[in-house]
């Protein structure tokens, strides 16, 4: 049995090639970021930037308050480790290092602790607010607007003593911040979502406007002068952590770390540049500051989480365990290749001074990444809430270009078949692991393409109204989603490797 890391444990440990100990050299700062999510993407992500930042400056107002959203897992994981975990990197090229971030000064429970959360949103020293709660997080109806009707945004609207929601929870720290002072503070979302921000603070607004009027406008008048809502385009591959990555991370340390997390090299943040208030020195840490950050946002959500989706559907459905298994099938790279060259790239406006072309190479590359273990399953969940900017929104940008973007549909297709299906080629069980899941439930099991796609597309949050309307294109959807259905990849015949 090892012992478990903490602050005491890790100070017998010392840096090597292998091993890297920043927090002892940036020190651990004060709180000055609540983050709201704190799962694996935001520790090795953010948290990383963060820590690097502090490095380089000296800063010691930047540290993490993480806050756990939907289980306190988190909290019991790094609260006896003192905040410390291990951010274990792997490459299939580079040999595997390992990271003891201290980035993370404090963990509270979003439900059991929501007192201590409300403060620390008040807090005149939190200049930022953060946010990775995932695509469902937000709670948004069909029209993107908060969706009222959802239990929970309704008990929290009501005055739950507990809220519930990160939106609920986010406005009643931003109402008692406003009652003990009003410092100006920054609330920047890192969620695979366009437009991030401007999502936040409409949801922000719709639930302030749902307020009574005499809670609801000073608040509102508030928010509009002292508070910004900048979008972020956020990207670093960080699949669910394995027992054999706790093991790497043993035999590098000696000790037991249940917060570890595990994450390819590559790691992209751009960030709109409209900040409240002061904030730590990400730039030098390799985050980018932008203007418009729309021609990012498109980039990595289609040409990465668009591929990634589809290569995820097909490659389950075809009993692929992980990315990696599925980008060494020739027939399923050549589609991801294509899907990024003919479908992807003309939809999206080239950030300055990036190449596209190869931009998406490296994404490709990127899947080839053995060591991550990244399944298949873990990115088909929440299809309902992925496929909307993944899929949908360029196909229908595609079209109105004047092009047939074949394999974006194959890619909803497969997810169509994913989800009638339920299970791979192989016959293994495939999990429908989605909000909609019960509604989805309703085709489980057919293998009539037309009742599928007609199933499907009635449902509006997925897939708007304009996308099911045109005709020629739920015919090709229906023609490739009958030949996954009888267990074929449409297309591929004509898809050539280049
Ligand atoms: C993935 C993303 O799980 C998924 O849906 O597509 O989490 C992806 O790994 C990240 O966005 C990469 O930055």
């Amino acid at each position: 049995v090892s012992a478990r890391l903490d602050t005491a444990a890790a100070a017998a440990l010392t840096e090597g090639p292998a091993l890297s100990l920043p927090y002892r050299r940036a020190g651990r700062g004060r709180i000055g970021i609540v983050h709201l999510g704190i799962g694996a993407f935001h520790r090795a992500h953010q948290a990383v930037y963060t820590e690097d930042a502090a490095l380089a400056d000296g800063d010691d107002r930047w540290g993490i308050c993480g806050v756990t959203q939907r289980s306190a897992t988190v909290q019991r994981q790094l609260g006896p480790q003192d905040g410390l975990y291990g951010v274990l990197q792997r490459s299939s090229t580079e040999p595997t290092t390992l990271r003891i971030s201290g980035a993370v000064g404090e963990v509270l429970d979003g439900g059991g602790q929501v007192d201590q959360l409300l403060d620390r949103l008040a807090a005149t020293d939190t200049h930022l607010v953060t946010l990775t709660v995932t695509e469902k997080g937000y709670r948004r109806a069909a029209d993107g607007r908060l969706d009222t009707a959802d239990p929970q945004v309704a008990a929290d609207l009501a005055g739950a003593a507990e809220p519930a929601t990160a939106i609920g929870r986010l406005v009643r720290g931003l109402q008692r911040r406003l009652r003990t002072g009003g410092s100006p503070v920054t609330v920047l979302s890192c969620d695979n979502l366009n437009h991030n921000g401007r999502v936040v603070a409409g949801l922000v607004q719709d639930f302030c406007a749902a307020l009574p009027g005499p809670e609801a406008e000073p608040l509102l008048a508030w928010l509009a002068d002292r508070v910004t809502f900048p979008s972020s385009m956020v990207d670093r591959i960080v699949p669910a952590t394995t027992d054999a990555d706790r093991a790497a991370a043993r035999a590098i340390t000696g000790l037991d770390d249940a917060g570890l997390v595990v994450a390819e090299p590559f790691r992209q943040w751009v960030i709109e540049d409209r900040f409240a208030g002061p904030r730590p020195a990400w730039p030098r840490a390799g985050a980018q500051l932008t203007d418009d950050v729309t021609p990012y946002e498109l980039m990595k959500l289609r040409l990465l989480n668009g591929s990634h989706s589809t290569l995820a559907y097909l490659g389950a459905l075809r009993g692929h365990r992980t990315i990696a298994d599925a980008v060494a099938d020739p027939q399923l790279h050549a589609i991801a290749e294509q899907l990024i060259r003919q479908d992807m790239i003309p939809t999206v406006p080239a950030p300055d001074g990036v190449d596209l072309l190869a931009y998406g190479d490296q994404v490709l590359h990127r899947y080839t990444n053995a060591d991550l273990r990244h399944t298949c399953v873990q990115i088909a969940m929440d299809g309902s809430q992925k496929l909307p900017q993944r899929l949908v929104a360029p196909a229908l940008a595609a079209i109105g270009l004047g092009r047939r973007p074949q394999l974006i549909t194959l890619g909803i297709a497969a997810w169509m078949a994913y989800v009638a299906l339920g299970r791979s080629a192989a016959g293994a069980a495939l999990p429908l692991d989605d909000p909609l899941a019960e509604r989805l439930g309703r085709v489980r099991g057919s293998t009539d393409a037309g009742r599928v796609v007609d199933d499907l597309l009635g449902l509006e949050s997925i897939f708007g109204r304009e996308l099911p309307e045109i005709g020629w294109w739920r015919a090709e959807l229906r023609t490739q989603l009958r030949e996954l259905l009888a267990g074929a990849v449409p297309g591929v015949g004509a898809v050539r490797a280049s």
